[in-house]
């Protein structure tokens, strides 16, 4: 079949951030036998004359749309994003009769309310690479793909996701896969690369699990490393590990690491590290590998509320670890998540000490915390009565501790005014 991939690219917050997911389905749409075009929109004027190029040229036999962001997490001022998405799908809709299917992490997250929502035909909540290739056979033969496992259609709105338990059988995204748009190219630009899915640390806040499941699934290290090569030789040079916890578990991170500098590939990369289990043999292989930065999520410097986000390190912990990835020259952005349940006045002032303390390279602090379906976060703020019974939440609701609503954001803003490495959300 002609397949036609959209990316709706709604927003450029932090870096430019390539569709990874959508390459990843593109890949294993092309193993199916299927042909592929890639199309980035850019909401805006020429969205409309851009997408109706794309479906003159392509004749699409069917359409998938990839909505990767609901909001932009934004406690303050939120922008809810999949709007954006919604009006593509409506145009898409008004150029071609092929059948619409939506996917993504930020569909997964909300996907019975966002099929109507986004007015496609069909979703996939979870992993694409065997839903879609099974949705386009279907389609290929004129049956209705309800009933495969993660497919949503309107008439059957909920259906529970495959997650595949070994990552090799899934074709890894050719760098021809990601279209990088010209503009985009430069030092800010890291090619995102995938060798983990799952997470089972069940972080009070975090969606994850519901979108990658909790059980972890692996890449082997030689697989990713061949691929890291193909972007190499591409002329890529600088990856973003989109791994949730690239330190877990400590083996396989060795294992890459060793395999990556064992390849010769002279590259630079970022990694989100969970703060725990991080052994000074394991930073120095990751120095050496090529790793420049770390995301070090710690959240908060005080005890009591890191027991309520769940959280199963301590501040001894954040510390030793800010320390290894320093002195293997490794360039630290740590992240404070504050105002949620059991903060105070006085947790907000151990946090920012605390954070002070590390002497990090730099640090994003976020005031209020996006509540996601199926967390414990929700079910506090639901027993707290913060959201009403019945409420859903796929338009922006946060959680903000009681009293602190105008004094935290106020005193974040002043502890940054003199420090330049701090960046308020
Ligand atoms: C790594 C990451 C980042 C990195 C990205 C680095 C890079 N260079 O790519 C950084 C830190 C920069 C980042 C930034 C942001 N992120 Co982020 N990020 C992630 C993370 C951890 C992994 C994303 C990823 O690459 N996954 C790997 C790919 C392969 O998976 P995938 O995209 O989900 O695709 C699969 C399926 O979803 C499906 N699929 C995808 N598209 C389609 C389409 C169709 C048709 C079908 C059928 C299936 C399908 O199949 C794919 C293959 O299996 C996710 C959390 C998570 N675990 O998903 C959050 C996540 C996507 N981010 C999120 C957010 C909010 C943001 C920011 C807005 C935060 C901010 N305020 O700055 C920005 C936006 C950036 C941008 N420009 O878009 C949210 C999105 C939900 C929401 N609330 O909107 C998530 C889910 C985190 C969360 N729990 O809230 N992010
Ligand atoms: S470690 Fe990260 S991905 Fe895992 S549950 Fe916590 S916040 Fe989510």
């Amino acid at each position: 079949m002609r397949i036609l991939l959209v990316y709706v690219v709604t927003e450029r917050l932090n870096m430019p951030v390539l569709p990874l997911g959508l390459a990843s389905l593109g890949a294993a749409a092309e193993a199916a036998g299927h042909s592929v075009r890639f199309l980035n929109v850019i909401p805006g004027p020429e969205a409309g004359e851009a997408l109706a190029r794309a479906v003159s040229e392509t004749r699409p036999e069917a359409v998938g749309v990839s909505v990767r962001n609901v909001d932009d997490q934004n406690p303050t001022a939120p922008l809810f994003l999949m709007e954006k998405a919604r009006d593509a799908i409506a145009a898409i809709r008004s150029l071609t009769g092929a059948p619409i299917i939506v996917g993504g992490a930020g569909f997964t997250m909300f996907a019975a309310e966002a099929l109507p929502y986004l007015g496609a035909d069909y979703g996939v909540a979870g992993e694409g690479e065997a839903a879609f290739p099974a949705i386009l056979a279907r389609l290929e033969r004129g049956e209705s793909p309800g009933g495969l496992a993660g497919v949503l259609s309107r008439e059957r709105p909920a259906a529970p996701p495959r997650l595949e338990t070994d990552l090799d059988r899934f074709p890894l995204p050719l760098p021809r896969h990601l279209s990088v748009p010209e503009d985009w190219r430069g030092p800010d630009l890291y090619v995102p690369f995938q060798t983990r899915r799952g997470c089972a640390m069940d972080c009070s806040y975090c969606s994850t699990a519901s979108i990658e499941g909790r059980r972890l699934r692996y890449r082997s290290p030689d697989k990713a490393v061949e691929n890291l090569a193909r972007y190499v030789a591409a002329g890529f040079s600088r990856f973003y590990f989109v791994d949730n916890t690239f330190n877990l578990p400590p083996s396989y991170a060795e294992s890459l690491c060793e395999a990556i500098t064992a390849s010769g590939l002279s590259i630079e990369w970022r990694a989100i590290v969970y703060p725990r289990r991080i052994s000074p043999g394991l930073v120095e292989k990751m120095a050496r590998a090529g790793c420049r930065e770390v995301s070090l999520g710690f959240e908060s410097g005080a005890p009591s509320v890191l027991k309520r986000l769940n959280k199963k390190f301590s501040p001894e912990d954040v510390r030793a670890t800010s320390a290894l990835f320093a002195q293997n020259g490794i360039r630290r952005m740590g992240f404070l998540l504050l105002g949620g349940p059991g903060e105070t006045r006085g947790t907000v002032a151990e946090s920012l000490d605390f954070a002070e303390s590390l002497s990090l390279d730099s640090l994003k602090v976020t005031c209020g915390i996006r509540i996601y379906p199926k967390t414990i976060l929700e079910r506090d703020a639901r027993a707290e009565g913060v959201l009403a019974p019945g409420e859903g939440l796929l338009l922006p609701r946060f959680y903000m501790a009681r009293d602190l609503a105008g004094w935290l954001p106020e005193t974040v803003y002043a502890f940054a005014k003199s420090r330049p490495w701090v960046l308020p959300a």
